[in-house]
């Protein structure tokens, strides 16, 4: 969740492009004039892979899911899934985040929303801020190493925005960031420096990999035709053993292959959390008249993967 410019340089220079079809699977959701939203670019350090179709259909089982219905009848969220981040917690944000506040987080329609709103808002701490959110995990509840975890989602798109679907390490209370290790299945930045709207970013930070050592960035990103905001799509990752396989819409587009090393802390389980910064180390510029800006989730789905 932390970047720099200097990575992105790094990044550009070392780009690697491969042209994807432009197909859609069912998950896709509907097509806008008929024309499903086309990736331009892959890019990816690493392992470069090209694009395949993912083997969900074969030797997965679902061990854990959130479809988001009301199942409280209130719009709040399944407590025994899901907890929340609350206050200002990281990378220089503008954002408190509350806690089961439904103006923020609350189930609608089948769907998590997540909204960021401009507001005065006075914390019964007593902390002021002038924007909320919404930021919710599973540490505690729900925690996993290996398999596969598909999230579809309508990301929000106003300037400032910063939704994400990412997973930490469950030591992270014991060791701190980087070592308990990240994995960010999908990052959106709108307006941050040097950003484009028109991008997601798939990467993992580690005690190697992280933004500021940058020894071994792992990162990749895919450029599209448009803003990836009017529609829902899935964003999964494969991960077991050996590698970490990130997909959009069931297209592989970023593969990192086990190092070996001490240094991969991907070996352990992870929890996961869902959330919408504003502004930030990242986020950038918040443009108010963005807001509110809402983040969709339709379902939170891990499978693992049967013995053949
Ligand atoms: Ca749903």
């Amino acid at each position: 969740m932390k970047k720099s410019n200097k990575f992105y340089c790094s990044l550009m220079a070392t780009v690697i492009t491969t042209v994807l079809s432009s197909g859609c699977v069912s998950e896709c959701g509907k097509k806008l004039n008929n024309k499903p939203l086309g990736i331009i670019k892959a890019s990816a350090y690493g392992e470069k892979k090209l694009v395949q179709q993912s083997p969900i259909k074969n030797n997965w089982q679902l061990i854990w899911s959130d479809e988001f219905e009301d199942i409280n009848g209130d719009g709040s969220l399944d407590s025994s899934k899901w907890g929340y981040e609350v206050g200002f917690i990281r990378n220089k944000e503008s954002q408190y985040y509350t806690k089961d506040r439904r103006n923020n987080v609350r189930v609608e329609d089948g769907k998590l929303i997540i909204e960021g709103i401009k507001e005065d808002f006075t914390a019964k701490n007593g902390k002021k801020s002038s924007y909320t959110s919404g930021s919710i995990n599973t540490l505690g509840k729900f925690s996993f190493k290996y398999g596969r975890i598909d999230v579809r989602a309508k990301l929000a798109g106003g300037r400032g925005c910063w939704p994400a679907i990412w997973m930490m390490g469950t030591d992270r209370k014991k060791y701190g960031w980087p070592k308990c290790g990240e994995i960010d299945i999908m990052e959106y930045v709108v307006s941050g420096k040097k950003e484009n709207p028109l991008r997601v970013h798939s990467t993992v930070h580690g005690p190697n990999y992280d933004w500021k050592t940058e020894k071994e960035p792992r990162t990749g990103y895919l450029l599209f035709d448009r803003p990836p905001t009017e529609d829902y799509h899935v964003y999964s990752l494969e991960w077991n053993q050996d590698s970490m396989k990130f997909y959009f819409d069931g297209k592989m587009f970023l593969s990192l292959k086990n190092t070996q090393n001490k240094e991969w802390v991907y070996s352990k389980p992870y929890y996961i959390l869902l959330n919408l910064a504003l502004g930030g180390s990242w986020g950038g510029e918040i443009v108010n008249d963005d807001l509110p800006a809402k983040y969709y989730v339709d379902y939170v789905r891990v499978y693992e993967k049967l013995a053949k």
